[in-house]
C-alpha cells in the first residue's frame, strides 16, 4: 500500500497530475460526408449494409442525438476544426449565401466566409503542445491547407488526381484515403515514436456525385428498397465507407493500438434528399429539421468505453474540440473561446451533462433540390435564414424573414416566425407548438437571443430589392 501511494505521489509530482505520453490515447476521427442519421444499420437502416460499422457501434457507445453544427458541409467542418459556432468564424454555408431564385428571397443573406481564418486555433494546433502528431486526410473544404492550420500532414482528393470518387485505372477514393490513413498510422506508431496521433479522416463519400465502386451496386439493384431507402449506387457508397472503417480498425488491432485509441464515427450533415431519407426524422441535407442535422455517431474505445451502450444526450460537433483536449490532457488555448462541452463524462457512462442549450445559426438561403420538398418549410428552399435552439426536449426555430419583415415579437402569434417542437413526443417535427406552449416558446426565445448575443450573431434584416411579392 505504502509503495503504491508513494508511486502515485511521485507520478503526480512528476507530471503535475497530467497524462504521460504513453497514457494519452490516439484519436481517430472518421467523418463521413452527407451520411444521414439513418443511413447505417446500427441506426435502423434495413437497406444499406454496414456490418463492420454496426459491429464497432455494438462494441462501443452509440449516440442517438448527435448533431452537426450545420446542415451542409463547410460550416460543420469549420465548427469541428475551430471549436466555435458559425457566427464566430463566419463560415455559414458552402459558396454563395444567396442561393435560389432572387425574386423569392425576401432578405439579403449575410456574406459567407469560404475559409477559417488563420488566427483561429484549430484542434490540431491545440493538440500539438500535448505532443500529438496529426493528419487531415480527405475532404478539407475550409480554405488554406491543413498544414497551414496546424496539421503535420494533409492531403485531399485533388492532389491525388481524382475526379469525384473515381480515378482512371479503377482506384476508388474511399479506398485510397483509407490506404493513406493506415500508412500514416503505421508510420506514426506511438510505440516507436513515443507520440500519440490524431487522425482526421474525412471521406468524400457519400457526397455527390453518386458513384459506386465497380461491381458494388449490383447487389443492391437486386434488393428491394426498404421504406424510402432504395438507391443502389448510394448503398454501394455506404458499403465502401463500411469497408474503410473495418480496415482502419483492423490496422489498429494489428498494431496492438486498439485499447489506447479512441475511434469516433460521425457525419457532417444529413443525407441528400434526392438519394436517401431519414424517416422518422423530417428533412435532409440543407434543412434545419432533424433529418438535416442529426447524425449517426458511435465511439469505440475497447476497455474504456463500455460495450453495448447507448447515449441519448444531445451532443453537437463543437463538442469534439474540448473533448479531444480533455482526452489528451491538453490545455484550452489561452484567450480562445470554445463553444462546445467536454463529453468525456458521457463516455464513462454518465447520463447527463450540465451544459448550455445547443445553438445553430444560418443567415443564408439554400435552394430546393429534387426530393423531400414536401418536408421543408416551403418547396422553393431547403432553408431560408434561420436560428435554432435545442434545450432539453424542446427545439425552437426562428425564421428571420418573418421576424424581420412581418412584425417580429409583436406579431408572433400570427406571423409564423417561430416553430416550436417537443422532440421527445414529436421526433418528426409535425406539430408546431409555438402558439400553444407560449411560455416555453418565450423561454427558448430568450435563451436563443442570449446565445446570439454571446456569439455575435444577429437576425438578418436587410430587405432584398429583387424580391417580388405575389
Ligand atoms: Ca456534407
Amino acid at each position: 500500500m505504502k509503495k503504491l501511494s508513494l508511486l502515485v505521489l511521485v507520478l503526480i509530482f512528476a507530471c503535475g497530475g497530467k497524462l504521460k505520453a504513453e497514457e494519452k490515447p490516439n484519436i481517430v476521427f472518421i467523418l463521413i460526408d452527407d451520411m444521414g442519421w439513418k443511413d447505417v444499420g446500427f441506426m435502423g437502416s434495413e437497406f444499406y449494409e454496414t456490418p463492420n460499422i454496426d459491429k464497432l457501434a455494438d462494441k462501443g457507445m452509440r449516440f442517438t442525438q448527435a448533431y452537426a453544427n450545420a446542415a451542409n458541409c463547410a460550416p460543420t467542418r469549420s465548427c469541428i476544426l475551430s471549436g466555435q459556432y458559425t457566427p464566430r468564424h463566419g463560415v455559414y454555408t458552402v459558396g454563395n449565401s444567396n442561393r435560389g431564385k432572387a425574386q423569392l428571397r425576401r432578405l439579403l443573406a449575410y456574406e459567407n466566409s469560404l475559409s477559417i481564418s488563420l488566427d483561429k486555433i484549430t484542434i490540431a494546433e491545440a493538440l500539438k503542445p500535448a505532443g500529438y502528431v496529426s493528419a487531415a486526410i480527405g475532404k478539407w473544404h475550409v480554405g488554406n491547407t491543413p498544414q497551414e492550420q496546424g496539421f503535420d500532414f494533409g492531403i485531399d482528393r485533388d492532389e491525388m488526381g481524382y475526379k469525384g470518387h473515381l480515378k482512371e485505372g479503377a482506384a476508388y477514393l474511399a479506398d485510397s484515403l483509407t490506404d493513406i490513413a493506415i500508412n500514416f498510422i503505421e508510420k506514426n506508431n506511438p510505440k516507436e515514436t513515443g507520440k500519440p496521433f490524431f487522425v482526421y479522416l474525412a471521406h468524400h463519400s457519400v457526397h455527390t456525385p453518386i458513384q459506386a465502386k465497380e461491381g458494388y451496386s449490383k447487389k443492391y439493384e437486386k434488393k428491394e428498397g426498404v421504406g424510402c431507402q432504395s438507391q443502389a449506387e448510394y448503398a454501394a457508397m455506404v458499403q465502401s465507407v463500411d469497408e474503410s472503417v473495418a480496415r482502419i480498425n483492423n490496422s489498429l488491432e494489428e498494431l496492438g493500438l486498439s485499447e489506447n485509441t479512441i475511434l469516433i464515427f460521425f457525419s457532417d450533415n444529413g443525407g441528400h434528399g434526392t438519394y436517401t431519407c431519414q424517416r422518422p426524422l423530417r428533412g435532409g441535407k440543407g434543412m434545419y429539421y432533424e433529418g438535416g442535422i442529426r447524425e449517426p455517431m458511435f465511439v469505440y474505445w475497447p476497455g474504456t468505453v463500455k460495450a453495448g451502450t447507448s447515449c441519448g444526450q444531445p451532443v453537437i460537433s463543437t463538442d469534439f474540440y474540448p473533448t479531444f483536449l480533455k482526452l489528451a490532457g491538453a490545455e484550452t488555448p489561452q484567450n480562445y473561446t470554445l463553444d462546445g462541452a467536454d463529453i468525456t463524462p458521457l463516455f464513462r457512462g454518465k447520463n447527463s451533462l450540465k451544459r448550455e442549450p445547443l445553438f445553430w445559426y444560418f443567415p443564408a438561403y439554400l435552394q430546393a433540390y429534387s426530393g423531400l420538398t414536401d418536408e421543408s418549410r416551403d418547396p422553393a428552399f431547403r432553408t431560408r435564414p434561420v436560428s435554432v435552439i435545442r434545450d432539453g426536449d424542446w427545439k425552437l426555430l426562428l425564421f428571420h424573414e418573418e421576424w424581420s419583415l412581418d412584425g417580429g415579437r409583436e406579431k408572433i402569434s400570427t406571423n409564423n416566425s417561430v416553430e416550436l417542437y417537443n422532440l421527445k413526443k414529436d421526433i418528426s417535427e409535425t406539430t408546431n407548438l409555438a402558439n400553444i406552449e407560449t411560455k416555453k416558446r418565450d423561454e427558448l426565445l430568450e435563451k436563443l437571443f442570449r446565445l446570439q448575443e454571446k456569439t455575435g450573431a444577429s437576425i438578418v434584416n436587410n430587405p432584398n430589392p429583387k424580391y417580388k411579392s405575389e
